[in-house]
């Protein structure tokens, strides 16, 4: 192989090693939430291109609430779902939408806009 092959095969794995860690470990970082005088486990969470902090780290048998601050206008992200909790919620743009729970069981719970595009993960822990 020629030496401008050589660059080309490495090239590409590098870019795809990259993307991995991009989007699998990078934009993954884990949030606990925090606890308000009432005992509720609050997240705040920015909308815009995707869900920051996407994965989010609670307690069983605690009430949730996520403060969704959606911060575009792009129609991907108007609406929100929590399958696993049958919850289907429009955020309007440029505002901060609450959407409460109160997980019963451990384990990942993904969210997602409606069209499952983007995504987050709700993490319950004992
Ligand atoms: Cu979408």
């Amino acid at each position: 192989m020629s030496v401008m092959e050589w660059i080309v095969i490495i090239g590409g794995i590098s870019l795809i090693a990259w993307i991995n860690w991009y989007f699998f470990l990078a934009r993954q970082p884990v949030s606990n939430a925090g606890i308000d005088g009432e005992g509720v486990q609050e997240v705040a969470i920015v909308v815009e291109g995707g869900y920051h902090p996407a994965v989010v780290s609670v307690k069983r048998d605690r009430p949730v609430r996520l403060v969704f601050d959606r911060r575009e206008r792009s129609g991907c992200s108007e609406e929100v779902v929590f399958p696993d909790f049958g919850v289907r919620k429009f955020l309007p743009a440029f505002r901060k939408t609450s959407i409460e729970l109160t997980p019963a069981q451990t384990g990942h719970f993904e969210f997602t806009c409606g069209m499952s595009m983007l995504h987050g993960r709700l993490i319950v822990q004992d």
